[in-house]
């Protein structure tokens, strides 16, 4: 059995969406964060070092880091959704936005977390702050708009992987349809689908 640890308002939303778009069967615990620090439970460095979720056991394993896990799922449950090697302009498109999601979007957003957090005191790096998340967000607007799915004509893992950098540009960087159309229509197919809901429905604290 998978069994996959849940942290409210966090990235972890997107691994129960994957399971609930493969219908693999998989067991949820829900953890919460400290209302005041906003950090995992301590205990959870039990499990892996770092205390970060997701996490997922399987097989034994604890897998940490999202794209890990994802890739993890797809190659035993449901390889269809990545774009096969034989489509190169799907399958590369797809295996870059499962890099850039964390390795490049999400660092500028939590940049600007920070820098909004710090008020006054970011005030030297505001600017540059700004104009990398708008260099950003301008990237993936234009990206969004060459096809229905980010990958191509198909939804796929990749849109999983971009969802959540995407909800946290529309909460927290301004983001709306009228300054990126492309980027809101994704999104709003994403949040459509089914095993989204869910996914949404699944994660919701029932404490
Ligand atoms: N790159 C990692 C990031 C993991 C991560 O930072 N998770 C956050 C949730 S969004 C977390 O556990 N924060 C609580 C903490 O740091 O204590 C991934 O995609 O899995």
């Amino acid at each position: 059995m998978i069994r996959v640890h849940h942290l409210n308002i966090s990235r972890s939303l997107r691994v129960i969406w994957l399971l609930e778009e493969m219908g693999v069967p998989y067991e949820l615990v829900r953890h919460r964060r400290d209302k005041k620090t906003m950090r995992a439970p301590l205990a959870l460095r039990d499990l892996h070092p770092l205390g970060k979720l997701p996490l997922v056991e399987v097989g034994g394993k604890v897998l940490a880091e999202t794209g890990l896990i994802i890739e993890y799922l797809l190659a035993h449950h449901a390889p269809h959704l990545a774009p096969a090697a034989t489509d190169a302009d799907a399958h590369w498109r797809y295996r870059y936005w499962m890099h850039y999601a964390e390795g490049s979007l999400m660092p500028q957003l939590l940049l600007k977390l920070i820098a909004d957090k710090m008020g006054l005191l970011a005030l030297p790096i505001r600017g540059m702050v700004k104009e990398q998340v708008k260099l950003h967000l301008d990237y993936v607007e234009k990206e969004a708009g060459r096809s229905p799915w980010l990958a191509g004509n198909e939804f796929s893992a990749a849109d999983i992987m971009m969802s959540f950098p995407l909800e946290v540009s529309v909460m927290r960087a301004g983001v709306t349809a009228a300054t990126h159309p492309n980027i809101t229509r994704i999104l709003s197919a994403m949040q459509a689908r089914p095993a989204y809901q869910r996914a949404v429905a699944q994660a919701a604290d029932k404490g």
